[in-house]
């Protein structure tokens, strides 16, 4: 979602703060902005709606220098994406202020600051913070006052960063609910809302809690908690190199993620596997009492990361023998809830900041689970700080908008969960000695589907005209029919559905037509025979079927079904091994109808607004 870059150094910042919201580009944005002070005292400010590129030629016309700045992409929540909108926001050309999140009291605020006097530009929740921030000045706070007494009277969520005309060489940074961190350098200190933003310039950051407020000037960074009190926060050297943000010899971002999962599965499954068994420390120490005690599981997430939890479900009953609930996070932390005794806590998210994924967690701790437990790929992150154990997935930095590598890493991570658990309930020694193995073998597994590609890419031609699809699985690829369906939707904005084939006959089939392709997962497993019916359903309606089969089903070959053969998996990693095939068709439809494939219209990454 949106993003924070700011700086305050000898050398001029303008380059450094552009080149960190370029990085940032890949969490979705709509518009962009940056404002410098001078030597003279004066904050200058440019601002463009569209790429970081449309700023940059705004930039290249009129430039800005200075040796204090922010910067910031916006994903708008307030207001639509207009310059006016765009941030910094300033007040009176004294106060700038950029912000992540949404500030949940600011019409209230804005109704007060406008009987004393103040003015809006713009539509957004923002604007309040600057003019509050202002307003505070004008009666003798100094900017780090100014800023906490705003905070303290904001509801909602907020990364900030703060700089007023008059205190040149500071900035003030404050979180809530949004992630923020600080860039160490010699002589010079960043805030960023993430560490891409800045590794061309620091590896070492700190990174701020929740309620922090930080003074950050050249040659001190000062971090106040929640209370006021003066705080020191841990540094820590980020492990991510700088270029593995880079695209290599891909097209997108995105194809270059798919055809990274076979590596990150193999990352992630490293050093957690004998040759029979999962190992037993891999969710840390504290793990063991824990789950001992378990006896079953609620699951957590958004978007894909929940399509994983889904998935997951079916493993914890049919093999750890746990029952087990998923949900959407916006949902669940909307409800009231009974938790029977011993249910373990499972989030899952890619970022680890997804907001209300965080906010289910924090939710969760009042409500008397047994523990909680992150499956996440950013070990700096909020989610992971929170939880009581946590499993990293190790996909490394995932780019493009729609989840690929984060997904089947996901699916892995599950699948350990699973046999940790499972081994003090249901799941004998032997089925996970053949869960191990298929894990072992998933790496490869997934080389040998990644070379359908060609296939795939011919096959997109199909969908290009067409504006509807359905996806159809059963059981676990029920779920990898729901996630096909949303990559097809997120990046080439066909509408497509997916049902559990079983429901066809109980409302969908009524749309089946020549004009809408069907596409089914079919692993080799008990239900296949029933998906096949569920197929003739179709046929027998004129529709067109796109089979993803494995490579032992047969097929009799007829017209209008498509049957494309997968290499054959144990029916426990099938799930993983299937999602891939849907990941290409929907890259090379979106690629076929030109969108911007990594960055879809109108989505973010890491998703941290509610
Ligand atoms: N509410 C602010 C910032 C939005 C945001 O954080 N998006 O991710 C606005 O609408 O400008």
């Amino acid at each position: 979602m949106c993003g924070i870059v700011g700086a305050v150094a000898e050398r001029d910042v303008a380059r450094i703060l552009l080149e960190g919201l370029k990085r940032l580009e890949y969490r979705g944005y709509d518009s962009a902005g940056m404002a410098i002070a001078d030597d003279a005292g004066r904050i200058h400010r440019r601002r463009a709606v569209g790429k970081v590129a449309s700023l940059e030629a705004a930039l290249a016309e009129e430039p800005l220098a200075g040796h204090t700045g922010i910067a910031h992409t916006r994903w708008a929540t307030h207001g639509r994406p207009t310059d006016a909108n765009a941030h910094p926001h300033m007040a009176r050309g004294q106060v700038a202020v950029v912000h992540n999140g949404i500030i949940e009291n600011y019409e209230a605020l804005r109704r007060d600051l406008e009987g004393a006097g103040y003015t809006f530009e713009s539509q957004t929740d923002t604007e309040v913070v600057a003019n509050q921030v202002h307003r505070h000045m004008a009666s003798g706070a100094d900017l780090l006052a100014a800023v906490q007494a705003t905070v303290a009277e904001l509801d909602g969520a907020y990364a900030l960063g703060v700089m007023a005309a008059d205190e040149p060489g500071r900035l003030v940074a404050a979180r809530r609910g949004s992630p923020l961190v600080i860039g160490l350098g010699i002589g010079e200190h960043f805030i960023a809302s993430d560490v891409f933003a800045l590794l061309p310039v620091t590896q070492r950051f700190v990174f701020l809690e929740e309620g922090d407020v930080a003074d950050v000037r050249r040659e001190t960074v000062a971090i106040h908690d929640r209370g006021g009190k003066q705080v020191e926060r841990p540094e820590r050297l980020s492990e991510v190199s700088p270029d593995a943000v880079e695209r290599g010899g891909y097209r997108h971002f995105m194809l270059k993620e798919i055809h990274e999962q076979s590596h990150a599965l193999a990352e992630t499954l490293e050093g957690r596997l004998s040759r029979d068994a999962v190992l037993p420390e891999i969710f840390g120490p504290d793990a063991r009492p824990i789950f001992d005690r378990l006896q079953r599981v609620q699951i957590v997430a958004c978007g894909t990361s929940y399509h994983a939890g889904l998935i997951a479900r079916y493993w914890f009953e049919s093999l750890a023998g746990l029952p087990c609930d998923v949900e959407v996070a916006s949902e669940f932390r909307y409800r009231r809830h009974v938790v029977p005794d011993g249910t373990l806590f499972v989030t899952i998210s890619q970022s680890g900041e997804t907001a209300d994924t965080l906010a289910a967690l924090r939710e969760a701790k009042n409500l008397g689970f047994a523990a909680s437990l992150a499956i996440c790929n950013v070990p700096e992150s909020s989610l992971v700080r929170e939880s009581d154990l946590v499993l990293m997935t190790r996909a490394g930095p995932e780019i493009g908008v729609a989840s690929t590598k984060a997904f089947t890493t996901q699916l892995a991570g599950l699948l350990l969960l699973v046999a940790a658990l499972g081994r003090r309930h249901a799941l004998t020694a032997e089925s996970e000695a053949g869960l191990v193995a298929a894990l072992h073998d998933l790496p490869a597994a997934v080389e040998r589907v990644l070379a359908l590609e060609p296939d795939i890419a011919d096959l997109a031609e199909r969908f290009v005209d067409k504006r509807h699809s359905l996806f159809l699985g059963r059981g676990a690829q029920y779920p990898v029919a729901l996630e096909g369906a949303l990559k097809l939707k997120e990046i080439s904005y066909i509408h497509a559905e997916a049902y559990p084939a079983g429901e066809l006959k109980h409302g969908p089939l009524a749309l089946v037509d020549a004009d809408m392709p069907v596409v089914a997962v079919a692993p080799n497993d008990e239900l296949l025979e029933k998906l096949k019916s569920n197929l003739q359903e179709v046929e027998a309606r004129g529709g067109e079927l796109l089979v993803f089969a494995d490579d032992r089903v047969q097929f009799t070959p007829r017209d209008g079904l498509t049957v494309l053969a997968v290499p054959s998996v144990h029916e426990l990693v099938a799930p993983l091994v299937f999602t891939v095939p849907l990941q290409l068709l929907a890259y090379h439809v979106a690629v076929l109808k030109g969108t911007d494939v990594d960055k879809p219209r109108n989505l973010a990454k890491s998703v941290t607004v509610e």
